[in-house]
Order: C-alpha cells, then sequence, then structure tokens
C-alpha cells in the first residue's frame, strides 16, 4: 500500500488530499482534510508533517491510513490554555483546527460506539517525531471519574500511557489516588496516579500532555507537555496529538 499526499492553497485554506493507493498506483481511498494557515508555505509544511508522520510508522502493527480517526486532543502552540477546571475538560475547549480539548463527555459517548484503538503523534522542537499506539483503549463513565484503560502498546515514543484504570483529574477535582493533587502541582489535567511497574508505588504520571506549553527545555520539574521517555521531564515537546479510533472487531 502507498499513501501520496497532493497539497494546494487559496488564500487561507490548505487542502490536503491523501490517496491510499496500491502497487498498479490505482487509487484505493482517498481523503482531503482541511487546515488553516496563514502564511504561505505553511500548506506544504503541513503536507510534509503528514508524509513524515506515516514515514515514520515502523511496525506493520501500526495503522498506517489516516481515516476514521477522532482527534481529541492537539497541541501546536501555546495558544489556548489548558490548566482548566473539571467543568471545561468535561466540555471541550478549544478550536478544532488548532489547539483543542473535545471534552470528556463526548470522549465518553463516542465510547458507547463500541472499541477503540489510540495513537498519539508527538513532536519536538528539533524537529523529531515519535509516535504511540494502544491497540486498546477505553474510557468509563462520568459517574465513575472517566477511569482510563490502555494496553496493547506499540511505538517508538515510549510506553509512557498504559494505564489500568486511573480516573481523571483537574486541579479542582482530585481523585489521583496519591498524597499530592498531581493535577495542580503538574500544572494539567489528565488521568494521575499511576502504578510503577516495579514496586506497585503509585505516583504522577510518565506523561503530561495537558500539562504548560512550556517551548522545549524547563527547569521546573515535569510540569510541561512532557512524555518521559521521550524527552524526560524537564522538555515540553512541542506538538501533540490523540487520536481514537473504532476497531472492526
Ligand atoms: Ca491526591
Amino acid at each position: 500500500m502507498l499513501l501520496r499526499f497532493v497539497a494546494s492553497q487559496t488564500n487561507e485554506q490548505c487542502t490536503i488530499t491523501c490517496s491510499k493507493k496500491n502497487d498498479k498506483d490505482e487509487v484505493l481511498s482517498q481523503i482531503t482534510t482541511n487546515v488553516n494557515v496563514d502564511q504561505i508555505g505553511e500548506c506544504h509544511l503541513e503536507m510534509e508533517k503528514l508524509e513524515k508522520r506515516v514515514d515514520n510508522l515502523e511496525s506493520s502493527l501500526v495503522p498506517t491510513d489516516l481515516i476514521g480517526w477522532t482527534v481529541f486532543q492537539r497541541r501546536k502552540d501555546g495558544s489556548v490554555n489548558f490548566y482548566r477546571d473539571w467543568n471545561d475538560y468535561l466540555a471541550g475547549f478549544g478550536n478544532s483546527a488548532g489547539e483543542f480539548w473535545l471534552g470528556l463527555k463526548e470522549i465518553s459517548r463516542l465510547m458507547k460506539l463500541g472499541k477503540y484503538e489510540l495513537r498519539i503523534d508527538l513532536q519536538d522542537f528539533d524537529g523529531n517525531w515519535k509516535y504511540a499506539y494502544y491497540k486498546n483503549f477505553h474510557i468509563g463513565e462520568e459517574k465513575d471519574g472517566f477511569p482510563l484503560t490502555t494496553s496493547g502498546y506499540v511505538g517508538t515514543a515510549g510506553n509512557d500511557f498504559q494505564i489500568t484504570n486511573v480516573q481523571f483529574s483537574s486541579k479542582d477535582h482530585d481523585h489521583d489516588q496519591v498524597s499530592d493533587d498531581c493535577a495542580e502541582r503538574f500544572k494539567g489535567a489528565w488521568w494521575y496516579g499511576v502504578v510503577e511497574s516495579t514496586g506497585g508505588h503509585r505516583f504522577c504520571h510518565l506523561s503530561n500532555l495537558n500539562g504548560q506549553y512550556l517551548r522545549g527545555e524547563h527547569d521546573t520539574f515535569a510540569v510541561g507537555v512532557n512524555w518521559r521517555d521521550f524527552r524526560g521531564y524537564h522538555y515540553s515537546l512541542k506538538y501533540s496529538e490523540m487520536k481514537m479510533r473504532l476497531k472492526e472487531n
């Protein structure tokens, strides 16, 4: 299977068409996305980003097409404040063309449609892309605190989002089962309170993608858009995107 990208730009809208072709160059399927851009040339960058992401796929276990994914979180420029309260995380905020959080209510509603897989794409300020894919991704209901369970990691970023039955916490709702208030201490809202595989010790997080947008290196500990096994607890990433897709079986 081959993926081909073609981009065109008109005014502030960039249109990217991604075609899936077989080895005879016949189009099997095609998807077109529109990206808002404010500078000439950005359209080409958006296209390169998509191409790079596909090039980075190293395992046949990972789905290589871009069809059917629902993006529910994106950070890209720090334009939206993510240090928000429970009601905002419930309802969602931001702009789906830029930085945003879809909302726990909507994610939880989608969960009722079937079984999901999860893909997280990350980029640092040196242009390196990494990804984490989880074959199984489930978020429970509001009355239970939106507990998250993931499994079946494949990726290049490191397995920093493997979580079993951990509730969501925000600065005004501490559900983390840790003596600290993790959301307040680490300036985000997340499924905080993970159990360490060795020893069973519970601590706040291995990843903090709704943390502060600190643009690379930071002196403060683990309060940024961090992914421990990519750039560590003192590096806030440039780009983060979390997306889910219904599985066929
Ligand atoms: Ca706590």
